[in-house]
């Protein structure tokens, strides 16, 4: 194209700009992260921000604890962006007020509850309006608004409408406590962040064979002897801390008590209800079908001991009774053959009944109905009907009452299981597992560092490679799946296992890649015309950075300082 061309068209897109409400991926003066699904501008300003800025909110239990803190943020910030944006400054009536309207205040923070809003700041008034169906939307909306303020003086863009609303109902973080411990302050934080990205799942896995951090009055011993310590535990003040929290920041708070594998942290109050728990986790030489367990911290619930139903039943009502959303978070992962094998009950009952598989099923069929009695909907990871070794019939788990997650082989496990007609959360390992530190961390380089068949092939350690931002974009998380299949994806999680990571590195492995599921699950990983996201997001990503940075969470860069200077 000739320069003389090249100036026409760029003259031509200037009063095309002019003349049409733009909503575009360009030229957009200023953005919120995640992209909403609409943004319209209409004459586009920046006004100032009267520094007695007020929000008028109906009272609410929880939305009001949040217009407090944004007023206080917005009032403080005086964020100061990266690129100041390029919208003028016209001197007029600042705004004074933001008001919301709320159509029903009553909906609980649950599953698939309304998140919609509509945000508008006129450009001539001093008053902007944010309507929404529940709390829970208005909350987004405020996060949205949030996002429109900078500077010292504070400046407010006007002459914009946001009418948003998530493309997934399932947007979450699953983080896990037992491989290395963290404390309270640091959950919250982490909480904190996710509702400024607007997901509003926490999946707290919160023990494993490694250490029992939770505080249960009926078994109390679990704590007191499994956790890593008695300043590495997380009482009923704590939960109710966390679940408090979650709520005034409309995340919900779903724990995962993973069992009957990944239990061997057990073993220290109840040695006998655990199977394998006092041998080595790894016999020299021995194939995967004698392993002990996934990973050192060896030990599986035995499902065949009546007394294991007694503990079992207790953690399942007490945790139920500390965390009161609706989804209760099985496990059922990587039950490995070599520890159910050691166990003489075990064995005697192979030698003379059954499979492993059946044992596995005794164990479920006789804590799946427990968990439904609670009135939770039980959510297990994919193994539980799609290992290879050890599973149960599919019958056993009715799609009506339980949630699958898959972790394994990215697209085609999530077709297997909503073809089968589970609703499933997808948190593929290729993709969303943020977890990769310095690969080996068995401080050897036994076979385990790469079992066969596990990741052999895809970049030599353990949990690599590490799974860019971009990478994120390019996951479809309904790929190949037809139009009722897709329904039942009900979003995603990106995992945080904490083999490689405590709260010295949380915050920079976490942040910014949740940042881009949020958005790919808020409005999709393509732009309008159907190409991937991650090109168009690089500056915008950097802007939500340093913004993050600002309010306390050390996300990490994506580019040096010199691009951002220098765009183009
Ligand atoms: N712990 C538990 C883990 C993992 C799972 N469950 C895991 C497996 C493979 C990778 C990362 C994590 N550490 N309880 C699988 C759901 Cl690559």
């Amino acid at each position: 194209m000739s320069t003389h061309n090249f100036h026409t068209l760029l003259i031509l897109l200037l009063i095309i700009s002019h003349i049409a409400p733009s909503i575009s991926t360009v030229g957009s003066p200023i953005n919120i992260w995640p992209k909403p699904r609409s943004v319209a501008w209409t004459n586009p300003h920046a006004i100032p921000l009267s520094p007695s800025f007020t929000i008028n909110s109906p009272a609410h239990r929880y939305l009001t604890p949040a217009v407090n803190r944004y007023i206080r943020q917005i009032q403080a910030a005086k964020y100061t962006p990266l690129i100041t944006p390029p919208i003028n400054f016209t001197v007029s009536l600042p705004l004074q007020t933001l008001t919301i309207t709320v159509s029903d205040l009553t909906p609980p923070l649950t599953h698939g509850v309304n998140e919609s809003y509509t945000l508008i700041i006129p450009s001539d008034t001093t008053s902007a309006t944010l309507t929404a169906a529940t709390p829970w939307g208005a909350m987004r909306g405020l996060e949205s608004f949030s996002q429109l303020v900078w500077g010292n003086p504070t400046r407010v863009a006007a002459g914009v409408v946001v009418s948003d609303w998530p493309m997934f109902e399932h947007r979450g973080i699953l983080l896990d406590t037992s491989r290395n411990f963290y404390p309270v302050e640091d959950l919250l934080r982490l909480i904190g962040a996710m509702s400024a990205n607007k997901l509003n799942v926490f999946h707290w896995h919160i023990t494993d064979s490694q250490s029992f951090p939770l505080v249960l009055e009926s078994e109390p011993e679990l704590a007191g002897k499994g956790a890593y310590g008695s300043d590495m535990q997380y009482s009923a003040e704590d939960v109710k801390r966390v679940v408090e929290f979650g709520l005034e920041y409309g995340i919900r708070i779903v724990p995962e008590i993973d069992m009957p594998g990944h239990t061997g942290s057990w073993a220290k109050a109840h040695p006998d209800i655990v199977a394998c728990a006092d041998m080595f986790w790894w016999p020299a030489g021995a194939p995967w079908e004698d392993r002990f367990a996934s990973e050192p911290g060896t030990g599986h619930l035995n499902p065949l001991i009546p007394k294991t139903y007694d503990v079992v039943k207790n953690v399942i009502k007490e945790t139920t009774t500390l965390f009161p959303d609706s989804f209760y978070h099985a496990g059922a992962d990587e039950i490995v053959p070599g520890c159910w094998k050691a166990d003489p009950a075990i064995q005697k009952y192979l030698t003379d009944y059954g499979t492993l598989s059946q044992v596995l099923e005794i164990f479920i069929n006789t804590t799946n109905p427990y968990i439904l009695s609670l009135n939770r909907t039980a959510v297990y990871w994919e193994d539980v009907i799609l290992d290879t070794n050890i599973k149960v019939s599919p019958s056993v788990l009715s799609p009506l009452n339980t949630i699958m997650q898959t972790w394994n082989d990215g697209p085609s496990n999530t077709k297997r299981l909503v073809s089968a007609g589970y609703r499933t959360i997808v948190s593929s390992s290729d993709y969303y597992y943020l977890d990769c530190g310095h690969g080996d961390f068995t401080g050897n380089n036994s076979a385990y560092d790469q079992p066969p068949g596990f990741d052999q092939g895809k970049g030599g350690s353990w949990c690599g490679p590490f799974k860019s931002w971009q990478l994120i974009y390019n996951y479809d998380i309904t790929y190949g799946l037809n139009e009722t299949e897709a329904k039942l994806v009900l979003g995603g999680e990106v995992a945080l296992w904490s083999e490689q990571a405590d709260p010295t590195v949380l915050d920079s492995r976490i942040w910014p890649r949740a940042s881009a599921m949020a958005e790919v699950l808020w409005s999709g990983n393509r732009d309008e015309t159907g190409m991937k996201r991650s090109g168009e997001a690089t500056d915008r990503l950097n802007e939500w950075i340093h913004r993050m940075v600002s309010r306390g969470v050390n996300a990490e860069p994506i580019q040096p300082l010199w691009c951002i200077r220098n765009p183009g």
